[in-house]
Parts: C-alpha cells; structure tokens; sequence
C-alpha cells in the first residue's frame, strides 16, 4: 500500500527540509509539496531534497501564486490519484502536526475506517502553545460547524488527515470550492453526506516555531458564509463522481 503526504507551502523555507526529512525517515511514504510560488524560494529547497532522496519519492507542484490551501490540495489529490496512491494524507507543513503521527492515522484506516481526522478535540488529544485567539476561534468554529451540520466530528476544521483513495475518487474534486478552513469543513461534510466511514484519531498539535501563519479574517468569513453554502445544497447531487 503507497502513502503520500501531501503539503501545501507558502513561505516555509525554515520548515520545509526537516519535514520533508521527517516524511522520509517514514517506511513506506512519499510527498509531495504544492508550492504556490513562494517568494522565500521554498520550491528551490525542494528540488534539493529532490535530488538527496529522488524526484520518485519528494514529489513537487510549483503554481504561479498564493492561491489558497484548499485549491492546493484539490491540486495534489488529483495529482496522488492520477499516481496512483492508495492512501493520501493532508498536512502543514510547520510541524503543527507530527509526521510521526501519520503512521497512526493510516493504522486506523487499516483498521476499517475510510478517512481518519487527525483531532484535537476528541479523548486524548489537544494543543500545546497556541495562541488564546486561536484556540477561540478553532472551538468556536467547531461549535458553529457541529451545529449547523450536526456532523458527528469533533474537530471539523482539522487539517491532518489521511483518505483511503476511494474517497477522493468518490467527490467531483472540481465542485470543491472553499479556500481555507472552510475548504477542511467541505471535504469531511462531503466524505460524511457520501456515507463514507470516518474515524478521529486524538493528536497534540502544536503552534509553528518557525515561520509565520497564512491565517486572516477572509479565511474565517469565507467558513461562516461556507457552512450555511454547504448546508443548502444537495451533496450526493452536487459532489458526487458518479451521477
Ligand atoms: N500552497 C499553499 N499553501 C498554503 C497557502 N496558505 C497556507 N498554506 C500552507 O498551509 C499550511 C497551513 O497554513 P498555516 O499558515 O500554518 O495556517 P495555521 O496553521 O492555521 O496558522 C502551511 O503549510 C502553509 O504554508 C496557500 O495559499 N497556498
Ligand atoms: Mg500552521
């Protein structure tokens, strides 16, 4: 079974050589990173890498500009699946999340499960040195997407996950518009409306010590508005690959 780690990168030269390290010392996983034209010159550290562990395992997307996370990663799934990956997984690039903890989430899709949520808000999990606003907004955002949706998924914004291929293969990836987190609360809704099986798995995530963060006001706006969108549409009809 083929693993690939996908991460998106706007800015991340102080991070990008130890993750990508860090994926490598993994058995088993590739990645791949969807750069969108860093001015940091994140891409060219990248093709370092590339040729330290070969261009078959560090696997690159370079776009023109910042334009956002979410049509980042609808880019590197259509990517992962035209290569033929059985699991792809989503992850920062800034060490919030362990890459050691990848492992985790694909034994729980080997465990039955279709996609797993990498969560800090389920028994076992949290967050260590994040910021006061941050938390506020991570729970709150919760509270209002759990309301509106009454998704059974502790963390809706969480954005370390791991999809079996089949899931991905499922959705219409065009149909997916969102950008930021409300892109994250999009996939689990349509993976959930699909009838897919999805599993949280507690993990500490960490604030960033390197480099700085994308977040902004649009992103938070565009996840209020998104949630009522996402609520007022026909899913099945909507996403569906197969209609
Ligand atoms: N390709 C791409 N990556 C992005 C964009 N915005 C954020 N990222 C990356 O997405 C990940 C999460 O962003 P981050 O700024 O850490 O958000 P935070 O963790 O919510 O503060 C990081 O790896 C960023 O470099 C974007 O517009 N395009
Ligand atoms: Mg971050």
């Amino acid at each position: 079974m083929s693993n690939l780690a996908i991460v998106p990168t706007y800015n991340e030269k102080e991070n990008i050589v130890a993750m990508i390290d860090a994926v490598m010392a993994l058995d088993g996983y590739d990645i791949l990173v969807v750069d969108d034209g860093s001015p940091d010159g994140t891409a060219a550290l990248v093709k370092d890498q590339q040729v330290k562990y070969g261009s078959d395992r560090v696997h690159l997307l370079e776009r023109s500009g910042k334009l956002g996370l979410g049509s980042a990663y609808i880019a590197g799934f259509k990517y992962g699946l035209e290569h033929d990956y059985d699991y792809l997984y989503e992850m920062d690039a800034d060490f919030s999340h362990d890459p050691k903890d990848l492992l985790r989430l694909r034994a729980a899709c080997d465990a039955g499960a279709d996609m797993t949520v990498g969560s800090r808000y389920t028994k076992g999990g949290g967050f260590v040195d994040w910021p006061r606003d941050r938390i506020f907004i991570s729970k709150g955002g919760s509270l209002y997407v759990r309301t509106l949706t009454f998704m059974p998924i502790k963390d809706p914004t969480a954005g370390f996950i791991c999809y079996s291929a089949k899931v991905l293969r499922a959705i219409d990836l065009d149909k997916v518009g969102l950008k930021g987190y409300a892109f994250q609360i999009e996939m689990k809704y349509v993976a959930y409306k699909l009838g897919f099986k999805i599993k949280e798995v507690p993990i500490i995530f960490k604030d960033r010590e390197l480099g700085t963060s994308k977040m902004n006001t649009s992103i938070i706006k565009e996840a209020i508005s998104g949630v009522i969108k996402l609520r007022c549409r026909n899913i099945k009809k909507y996403y569906s690959s197969t209609k």
